[in-house]
C-alpha cells in the first residue's frame, strides 16, 4: 500500500505501551506506540524500515523483562558463571531469532498483518550484525544461543565495532568492498550501559613500590563503556547478555585547546579508532598495533567487569576470599585473540588486589580455558617484543615470568573438533533406517527440499539476475575465499564439466544430471589471489550461463555478499556441498555440520591422508592442484552416479538423522560439564 494507506491503518490502531503484550491486537498497539513515541522517525511515516524498528523495539520490551529477571536471579543465586571472550560474533539478524525463541512468532505475524505487513517483509529490513569474519565468529554466536537455551549462567564479551565485515559488491572488475554500516541508524537490540565504564591503559611505565610490589602508571588511558545485547534462549525464559565494549575518551583527556586550534585529529584521540573496524581475521597475515590494542581493550574491560561482579556478589561479607574466585568464574578464550587475559588477570590480582604470584597463578590457571581454532601458522598472531614492551610493559614482565616458570609444563588445550570420520558408520543410523524407508517420509522430505530450492532460486534471480532450475542438483561451496579452502579446485572442476558437456552430443547431454554450482564468500581486501578466484568464478559463470548449448545442464553462480542471512537461504536449499580444504589445513569447519543437518550430502577432504605423509603431501598439493583435481573429479563423478532420486533422498534423511551430535547445544553442554563445571540456573 501507499504511505497514506499505511497511515490510515495506523490511525485505526491505538498506540498503547504494553511491553508484555501477548495477543496480536495488544502487540499491534505496542508496535504503533513505538512508531509514535520512540523518537527515531516521523510518526507520519510507517514504511517497512520504520515498521521494522517499531516491531524490534516492541520485541525488545519483551526481552528486557526476561533479561532483567535473569540478571537478578543470577545475582541472588550467585552460581558459578562462564564468560566467553571473543573478538568476533557473527550474530546476523536478531528479530526472527527473538520472536522464535520468545514463542511469539504467530502473534507478531498476526499483529503485523493488522498493520498491513507480512512478518517476512519486516524481518528482511534488518541489517546483519557482522562483527566477525567467518566460522570462528559464527561459532561464538551459536554458543551464546546455546548457553541461554541450556539456562546456563554464561555471558559473552566482545567489541562493538563501528563497522563490521565489509559488504561485498560484484562489479565487472570483481569484488568491491564497501563498509557495512550496521549502526547507520541504530541497533534496536543494544542497551547502552552508562553505569558500566572501566579505564584501560596503554603504554606508560612500571613503578616499583617501596614494598616491592609493582604498579603500571602513565601512558594513555581511555574508557571502555558497555553495550548489552540480550540473548534469549529457546524454550526458556533465561535471557543472557552479550556485553560489547565501546572505546570512549575521558572528558579530562579531550584536548579542547588543541581542538580550538584546529587540531581535530589529536584532540579526538585514539579512542575513536579502537573500535572503528573489525580486524580482518580468518587466516590473514596481518597483526598490527591497533589489533593488539583491540585485544587488550577487550581483555582488560571484561576482566575488570568480572572482578567487580565477583565482589558485588560476596553477599555482604567484607573479606574477599580470592580462593573462591575459580568456583564462581570460568573464562573461555575464543582462540589466541583474547589470551592477554592471562597476564591481565595476573596483573589485576597482584598489582590491584595485592595477591602473591603463586596464589594469583593458581587462580588464573583454574579460571581460564582456551580453545584453539587453527592449524595454520600464519593465523597465529605475533607481535615483536619491542611493540609489546612499549604498549604493555607490565604484561611483558608477567609474560616473561610465566615463560620462565612454565616453560617445561605441558598445558592441555582443546581443539574445536575431534576426527569424526567414523561417525557416519552404518550402525549409528540403524535406528533411523526404517524411517528413511517409510513410504510417506521420503515424499514429504523431497517436497520440503524442493520448496527450499525454489526459495533459493528466487533469491539467486533477485541478486544475480540469473535464472536457475530448482530441479537441477544444487551444489554449493560457501566460505571465506582462501587458497587452502580450494574454491579454485572447485571452479576448475566446473570448467572441466563444461568442456565435457560441450564435447557431448545432445542425446548424451540429456543423460547427464543438470547441475547448478554455487560459490559464495568474501575475499580479504588485499588478498590478491583470493580476489582473482572470485573474479574467475564470476567470469566462468558469465560464459557458461549464456551458452545456449549447455546452459540447461550446467549453471555457475557466484553468490554475492555471503553472510549469515544469505546462509539461511542457501543451506536449506543445498543437495551437495563442498568442504574440500587442503588436508591438514582446516581446524574443523562448521558449515559442513549445518549442511548435513539440512539433509545435504557433503564432499569432504579425508584428513587421514595428512596423517600418513604429512608435510610432503601438503608441499605437493600446494605446488599444483592437478593431482587432487583428478581425485576430486573422481569423487564428483561418483556422486553424479548416486543421483538416483530415491537413493539420494534416503541418504539425505540419514544425513539429517545423524547430525544430532553436531548441535551447539550438545557442545556447550559438554563444555559446561567438563571444562567450566557450571550448572544450569533456570529462572523459576
Ligand atoms: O578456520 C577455522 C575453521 O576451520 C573452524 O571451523 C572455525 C571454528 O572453530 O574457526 C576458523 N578460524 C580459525 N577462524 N579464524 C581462525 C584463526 O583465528
Amino acid at each position: 500500500g501507499s504511505t497514506t494507506d499505511r497511515i490510515k491503518i495506523l490511525e485505526k490502531i491505538p498506540p498503547v505501551a504494553n511491553p508484555q503484550a501477548k495477543d496480536p491486537a495488544a502487540i499491534a498497539s505496542n508496535i504503533n506506540y513505538h512508531a509514535h513515541y520512540s523518537p527515531h522517525f516521523s510518526p507520519y511515516k510507517f514504511e517497512p524500515e520504520q515498521a521494522f524498528y517499531a516491531t524490534a523495539e516492541s520485541v525488545r520490551d519483551q526481552l528486557i523483562k526476561q533479561w532483567n529477571d535473569t540478571y537478578s536471579h543470577y545475582h541472588k543465586v550467585n552460581p558459578k558463571q562462564t564468560y566467553y571472550l571473543s573478538m568476533e560474533y557473527l550474530q546476523g539478524r536478531a528479530l526472527t531469532n527473538a520472536v522464535g525463541n520468545l514463542d511469539v512468532q504467530d502473534a507478531y505475524a498476526n499483529a503485523l498483518k493488522q498493520l498491513g505487513y507480512a512478518l517476512e517483509e519486516i524481518t528482511e529490513q534488518e541489517k546483519d550484525a557482522a562483527l566477525g569474519n567467518g566460522g570462528l565468529g559464527r561459532l561464538a554466536s551459536c554458543f551464546l544461543d546455546s548457553m541461554a537455551t541450556l539456562s546456563l549462567p554464561a555471558w559473552g564479551y566482545g567489541l562493538r565495532y563501528r563497522y563490521g565485515l565489509f559488504k561485498q559488491l560484484m562489479t565487472k572488475t570483481g569484488q568491491e568492498e564497501i563498509a557495512e554500516d550496521w549502526l547507520e541508524k541504530f541497533s534496536p537490540w543494544e542497551i547502552p550501559r552508562h553505569d558500566v565504564v572501566f579505564p584501560i591503559r596503554f603504554f606508560g611505565q612500571v613503578e616499583i613500590n617501596p614494598n616491592g610490589s609493582r604498579k603500571w602508571i602513565g601512558g594513555e588511558v581511555i574508557q571502555a563503556a558497555a553495550y548489552d545485547v540480550p540473548i534469549p534462549g529457546y524454550k526458556t525464559k533465561d535471557t543472557n547478555s552479550l556485553r560489547l565494549w565501546e572505546a570512549k575518551a575521558r572528558a579530562e583527556d579531550f584536548n579542547l585547546f588543541e581542538f580550538n586550534d584546529g587540531k581535530y585529529e589529536s584532540a579526538a584521540l585514539l579512542h575513536s579508532r579502537i573500535c572503528a573496524v573489525l580486524y580482518p581475521g580468518d587466516a590473514t597475515e596481518d597483526g598490527k598495533l591497533l589489533r593488539l590494542k583491540q585485544q587488550y581493550f577487550l581483555c582488560s574491560a571484561s576482566l575488570q567487569d568480572i572482578i567487580t561482579r565477583f565482589k558485588e556478589r560476596l553477599g555482604g561479607r567484607d573479606k574477599i576470599l580470592w580462593s573462591e574466585f575459580p568456583s564462581k568464574v570460568a573464562v573461555q578464550l575464543n582462540d589466541t585473540h583474547p589470551t592477554l587475559s592471562i597476564p591481565e588477570l595476573m596483573r589485576l590480582l597482584m598489582d590491584d588486589e595485592g595477591l602473591g604470584w603463586d596464589e594469583a597463578w593458581d587462580i588464573t590457571n583454574r579460571t581460564i580455558a582456551y580453545t584453539n581454532h587453527t592449524v595454520l601458522p600464519e593465523a597465529l598472531e605475533k607481535w615483536s617484543q619491542t611493540v609489546m614492551w612499549k604498549l604493555l610493559p607490565r604484561h611483558m614482565e608477567i609474560i616473561e615470568e610465566i615463560d620462565k616458570r612454565v616453560r617445561y609444563t605441558l598445558n592441555l588445550v582443546n581443539g574445536v573438533a575431534q576426527l569424526h570420520s567414523d561417525i557416519l558408520k552404518a550402525e549409528l543410523f540403524s535406528d533411523y533406517v526404517k524411517f528413511a524407508d517409510n513410504s510417506e517420509l521420503p515424499a514429504e522430505w523431497e517436497s520440503a527440499k524442493l520448496a527450499s530450492k525454489q526459495q533459493l532460486a528466487n533469491y539467486v534471480l533477485q541478486v544475480t539476475g540469473v535464472s536457475i532450475d530448482p530441479n537441477s542438483l544444487f551444489d554449493i561451496q560457501i566460505k571465506r575465499i582462501h587458497e587452502y579452502k580450494r574454491q579454485l579446485m572447485n571452479i576448475m572442476g566446473a570448467v572441466y564439466r563444461y568442456k565435457k558437456l560441450k564435447e557431448m552430443s545432445p542425446e548424451e547431454r540429456k543423460k547427464t544430471t543438470p547441475r547448478t554450482i554455487m560459490i559464495g564468500g568474501k575475499a580479504f581486501a588485499t588478498y590478491t589471489n583470493a580476489k582473482r578466484i572470485v573474479k574467475l568464478v564470476s567470469d566462468v559463470g558469465a560464459v557458461v550461463n549464456t551458452d545456449p548449448e549447455v546452459n540447461s545442464f550446467l549453471k555457475i553462480i557466484f553468490v554475492p555478499n555471503y553472510n549469515v542471512s544469505v546462509a539461511e537461504v542457501l543451506i536449506p536449499g543445498s543437495e551437495l556441498s563442498q568442504h574440500i580444504s587442503t588436508a591438514g589445513m582446516e581446524a574443523s569447519g562448521t558449515s559442513n555440520m549445518k549442511f548435513a543437518l539440512n539433509g545435504c550430502l557433503i564432499i569432504g577432504t579425508l584428513d587421514e591422508l595428512m596423517l600418513k605423509s604429512e608435510k610432503k603431501l601438503v608441499k605437493k598439493i600446494s605446488l599444483f592442484l592437478v593431482q587432487q583435481l583428478t581425485k576430486f573429479l573422481g569423487c564428483v563423478k561418483k556422486e553424479s552416479k548416486d543421483w538416483d532420486r530415491k537413493k539420494w533422498t534416503k541418504m539425505s534423511i540419514l544425513s539429517t538423522a545423524g547430525s544430532g551430535k553436531f548441535s551447539s547445544d550438545r557442545t556447550i553442554g559438554q563444555y559446561a560439564n567438563e571444562i567450566w563445571k557450571i550448572d544450569e540456573c533456570p529462572l523459576p
